[in-house]
């Protein structure tokens, strides 16, 4: 067997999950194996034949080799920042009130029209590089601050374009349902919109993969946001929720329980019945501590619940301006565990296996199992929990995106 590349030497996590839900041993004097961009081997090296028959064969001495890091949840495209709100709130004035008063969302609302597609590129790369620096190599990024057809589809191909040019995968996620643009006061009418203008339109130019809603006071109802799913199934397109972060609504156990939804994000204030809903569809639990973290909220999501259910929990950065102004995962992985109780087991699975199949991709990425996509992040530590315990140290060696790298 000729291979393209054999990485050897290393510490496999491999991120396969075994009946308990346990993960698989570490591999010690493991090999990776690539071949058109796939995984064609991972296992000890005494396996493979020797001498080993490849193009290129790179010893990485002992360190950890774990599968690409999935950041399953983000609003990397943005324009412009929110410092001052951010100052304000400091000062005391609530996230829900800076919204109702035409800040938050609709302050970077404005501020995505405006900026030409080019401008937006150039500044959501630099926060793409930064998740890339913490190994990451899938990314999904959401609309939602374009809020009509055109500003929607305008942040969608600087998505895509981003999948193109910066060696990491993108999946798109249309959230037209994230809040009421400013030019309009009823969120009737504007659900009609994202319906019957932008979502057909933007869906016939291939550039959504997922549909998102907030379900929330400041965002939409559970009846608003089911309109917005049928039309998402009319259309086969998978559905996931912004559900629970603030009030319990019910968000969650709706796309969970009508929509098979792929994920419900947020939950802090997830109910029992929402916990059972999340465990009957298989519904992926994303957790977001950088939003917990920076609303300096009180609320943790029903975390052992969840476990308890037997519900995949994923940890995402939410990367955006208002709630989560955050470009690492690995910072994400940290707050997960200090802040919501998992363990760094458990957020690691959360930003790989779990965070694959958030975004039904975990036949392709995920884990280091032959047939999928070789991606890889080789770290400069010994342990698979120091990647969650170091703070601001981005202890990345490699990061190898499709083979490459
Ligand atoms: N929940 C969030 O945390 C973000 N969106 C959402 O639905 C916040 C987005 C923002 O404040 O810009
Ligand atoms: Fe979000």
């Amino acid at each position: 067997m000729s291979f393209d590349t054999v990485w050897t030497n290393g510490r496999l996590w491999t991120g396969r999950v075994g009946k308990m839900g346990i993960p698989d041993q570490i591999v010690d004097r493991g090999c990776v194996a690539c071949t058109a961009g796939k995984i064609s081997f991972v296992g000890r090296s005494e396996v493979l034949p020797t001498p080993i028959d490849a193009k290129r064969i790179i010893d990485v001495e002992g360190r950890l080799v774990t599968p690409g890091l999935i950041d399953c949840h983000t609003h990397v495209v943005y324009a412009g920042h929110r410092a001052d709100e951010w100052r304000m709130r400091l000062e005391g004035c609530p996230y829900q009130q800076i919204a109702r008063s035409g800040g938050g969302i609709a302050s970077t609302v404005r501020k995505v029209r405006q900026a030409s597609e080019e401008e937006l590129f150039i500044q959501s790369a630099r926060r793409l590089e930064a998740l890339k620096a913490d190994g990451v190599t899938t990314v999904e990024i959401k609309s939602g601050y374009g809020l009509d057809a055109e500003n929607e589809a305008k942040m969608l191909r600087v998505a895509r374009r981003l999948g193109q040019q910066c060696d990491v995968s993108v999946s798109t996620t249309f959230l037209g349902a994230h809040a009421v643009p400013p030019e309009c006061s009823d969120k009737d009418a504007y659900i009609d919109d994202v319906i019957t203008r932008q979502l057909p339109r933007i869906h016939g130019e291939g550039l959504i993969d997922s549909v998102d809603a907030f379900v929330e006071g400041i965002g939409f109802s559970v009846d608003q946001v089911r309109r917005v799913f049928d039309a998402a199934k009319r259309l086969g397109i998978p559905v996931k929720v912004h559900a629970e972060q603030m009030s319990l609504l019910g968000g969650a156990q709706m796309a969970a329980s009508e929509f098979h939804a792929l994920s419900a994000d947020h939950l802090e204030y997830l109910d029992d019945e929402g916990v059972s809903a999340l465990a009957r569809a298989g519904t992926v639990a994303v957790l977001l501590p950088g939003a917990f973290y920076f609303l300096k909220e009180t609320q943790k999501p029903p975390v052992d619940d969840l476990r308890r259910a037997g519900v995949p929990l994923a940890v995402a950065t939410d990367c955006n301006p208002g709630s989560s102004p955050m470009s690492s995962l690995l910072l994400a992985m940290n707050m997960a565990c200090t802040l919501f109780g998992l363990t760094p087991d458990e957020a690691l699975l959360g930003v790989t296996i779990h965070a694959a199949r958030a975004l039904r991709l975990d036949h392709e990425i995920g884990s280091l199992e032959i047939g999928k996509r070789c991606d890889l992040a080789i770290w400069d530590v010994e342990t698979p929990a120091e990647l969650a315990y170091h703070l601001g140290v981005r202890p990345l060696f490699r990061r190898v995106w499709r083979g490459n790298g």
